[in-house]
């Protein structure tokens, strides 16, 4: 069955801009005399010189590679300087990684639609500024075309070193007889080049980016020439990028369904999968993930660059590999104790800066058991209502954890059976905080937008505990930050999804976060929700901006030096009085944030708490019988079921108990 086209057009000028070596950036900005020397950022681990998790180009030269150790790494490269993460509570603190990365999407973002991706990833939609830019001032107008842009990598042009190169790219620029799609793209690489160089200037931080009709070919792009460098994918090169592009390198194709097509089409490549019509795709994985295979295959992608500019959810996590994996619950809810520390702070601190309140918390966890005739059964994810407040969260994900744990060891707990006791051990935890929606200002209750907004989760039967709830997919980007340094490493892939589990870093979208592989495959539509209104509304504003700065910029170019000279002239400088006064502001603020946010704490718990009282309390007259009886009959007597015992329609007894129902992952049942 056809299944809709995303309405894409080939007209977009997307961008996906990826910093360079990102932590080693950040740590060679704070130590300037680190700077050209081959440096790598390691996980605070004392074994074999922890694990290597961000390595500078220099060090990659000589052969150093993210997967090494502290101490393989030096055995490649002798002179390789290796930092430390920072540490706090016994793990990885990424606030200074996350703060660099917020200073970058501050710049990107008065460009057009901005999507924050991930700590180091942005994607924009410069269309707009495209648009306005083709209609003032063209490349073909402009007198002189800055050495950054002249460097671009123009994917289907061949490439020789030297002047001449520069004069291809010039020449496919300024080119009156292209057809718009390829002026629109020309005007992207302008614009792009331009914001890379603001980047540099304002954070000392090189990038490189992508430049296409989609986020997809964008994405694909930016990864192919780093660091400091642009990639452009006109219309005419996509089958050719496609046709040699390794099925597994696809975004959302890294994990379960990149193996069946491997397997079971023999499929190698994304330019294998035109060989397959659009119902034989949907025959074998459903009618979306068909559809949307169909379309990957051409280079389609209807995502639309979402207006977000702060992450999706917060999460704090650590794994425990090897002989260092938890044994004892008292050990589990030490360190459940310090990951909700955490994501307390950064929720009060979220609360405070950017009015927004987080409403379903969830645990994450992988272990293994002894004795273990199920070795693959994965520990359950958990999800409850999230009561602000350490200590409250302490609880419910200590609570999660019981709830999990116990269904994890079945139905037998950790009894003897035979002579010897079941035990079961945790290599990894998370806790994670999301659906985040921000308060309207102006807002005098929050009740008063939590009666509006259906985003609080319902009360289950005991207590709080719910499975796991999958989010929407949206395809792809939740910004999750919490790709924490100390989960990375150890854990297997896992369909639990939180970031640290996905298997291939190569492959690896740092920024899918609480998805699961299956809701990866079946739904790989756009689906994301929380669009930042004030970006969207700022739209026009921010378009006519870069509108006016390009055309400014045509005067200014004028030997322009080129983003690696600038890099190269950089004065190294030691942080300055200011930054040192900054960062003291920062600290400051978010002790206020701590503070003053805890008395806000009762006043959203209580008022989350009341909606969801009212939540639940549906009276069956109230329900529109038609409503029921287009239900199937078996869903119709479930429904029942979870409605108020003494209010039940008079159907009968139902059959469903929650735990065989087919629906009863969405209506957790009530206390009956
Ligand atoms: P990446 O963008 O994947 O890599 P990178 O910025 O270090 O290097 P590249 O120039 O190749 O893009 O990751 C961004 C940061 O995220 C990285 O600097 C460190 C952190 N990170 C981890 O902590 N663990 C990981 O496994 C990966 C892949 C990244």
């Amino acid at each position: 069955m056809p299944v809709a086209r995303p309405e894409t057009s080939d007209a977009r000028v997307i961008a996906h801009v990826d910093m360079d070596c990102f932590y080693v950036q950040v740590e060679q900005r704070k130590q300037p005399e680190l700077r050209g020397l081959p440096t790598a950022v390691v996980q605070y681990n004392e074994w074999q010189g922890g694990g290597l998790i961000a390595v500078s180009y220099e060090a990659r030269k000589c052969g150093v590679k993210r997967s090494m150790r502290g101490d393989e790494a030096k055995a490649a490269c002798p002179q390789i300087q290796l930092v430390q993460v920072p540490v706090a509570r016994g793990k990885a603190d990424l606030n200074l990684y996350r703060g660099a990365g917020s200073e970058v999407v501050s710049i990107l973002a008065k460009s057009g639609k901005c999507e924050r991706a991930s700590i180091d990833e942005v994607y924009l939609d410069l269309t707009d500024a495209a648009e306005s830019m083709l209609a003032d001032a063209p490349p073909e107008s402009l007198e002189l075309i800055d050495e950054e842009v002249l460097k671009s990598h123009i994917l289907g042009m061949s490439r020789e070193d030297g002047d001449d190169f520069k004069e291809s790219v010039r020449d496919w620029i300024c080119r009156k007889d292209a057809d718009r799609r390829d002026k629109l793209l020309s005007c992207g690489i302008i614009i792009v080049a331009e914001l890379r160089k603001q980047v540099l200037k304002e954070t000392e931080f090189t990038c490189s980016a992508g430049i296409g009709h989609n986020k997809m070919l964008a994405k694909l792009a930016s990864g192919m020439n780093k660091p400091a460098q642009q990639t452009v994918v006109p219309y005419s090169a996509v089958q050719e990028l496609l046709s040699s592009l390794p099925i597994k390198k696809m975004k959302q194709l890294g994990g379960k369904l990149g193996t069946s097509l491997q397997t079971d089409l023999g499929v190698d490549t994304v330019g294998d999968l035109l060989q397959f019509s659009e119902t034989k795709l949907q025959e074998h994985y459903g009618i979306n993930t068909g559809t949307w295979l169909w379309n990957i295959a051409r280079g389609i992608s209807g995502e639309e660059v979402q207006g977000r500019l702060l992450p999706k959810s917060h999460g704090s996590g650590k794994t425990f590999p090897g002989p260092r994996a938890l044994k004892s619950l008292s050990t589990v809810q030490h360190w459940l104790n310090q990951l909700s520390e955490e994501l307390s702070e950064r929720l009060s601190s979220d609360l405070e800066q950017n009015k927004r309140i987080a409403s379903t918390l969830t645990l994450h966890a992988s272990a293994f058991k002894s004795r273990d005739s199920d070795s693959h059964r994965k520990f359950p994810s958990k999800s409850c209502p999230l009561r602000y407040g350490v200590t409250k969260i302490q609880e419910d994900a200590f609570n999660l954890f019981q709830a999990a744990l116990r269904e994890y060891m079945g139905p037998f707990g950790s009894k003897p059976q035979g002579n010897k006791q079941e035990t079961w051990r945790i290599t990894g935890l998370s806790v994670s905080a999301s659906k985040i929606v921000d308060i309207p200002s102006g807002t005098s209750s929050i009740m008063r937008y939590f009666q509006s907004e259906s985003t609080v989760p319902s009360r289950s039967a005991d207590g709080c505990v719910q499975d796991h709830v999958k989010m929407a997919p949206s395809a792809s980007e939740g910004c999750s930050e919490q790709r924490s340094t100390e989960t990375q490493a150890a854990m297997p892939e896992e369909d639990t999804g939180v970031t640290y589990t996905l298997p291939n870093f190569e492959n690896h979208d740092k920024d899918i976060d609480l998805v699961s592989e299956k809701d990866v495959v079946s739904c790989p539509s756009n689906e994301a929700t929380d669009v930042s209104t004030q970006s969207e509304s700022n739209k026009g504003t921010q378009t006519n901006r870069i509108g006016r700065k390009m055309n400014y910029s045509k005067e200014k170019n004028r030997g322009m030096p080129s983003i690696v000279d600038i890099f190269k002239n950089y004065n190294a400088t030691p942080p300055s009085k200011q930054e040192t006064q900054e960062d003291s502001t920062v600290s400051s603020t978010s002790k206020r944030a701590k503070f003053s946010s805890s008395s806000h704490n009762s006043q959203v718990n209580q008022e989350v708490e009341e909606r969801r009282e009212t939540d639940w309390g549906y009276k069956t007259d109230e329900i529109d019988q038609s409503v029921f009886d287009e239900l199937p009959v078996e869903i119709q007597q479930e429904l029942r079921s979870f409605l108020r015992p003494n209010k039940q329609f008079n159907a009968g007894k139902s059959k469903g108990d929650g735990s065989t129902s087919s629906i009863a992952h969405y209506f957790p049942p009530l206390n009956r």
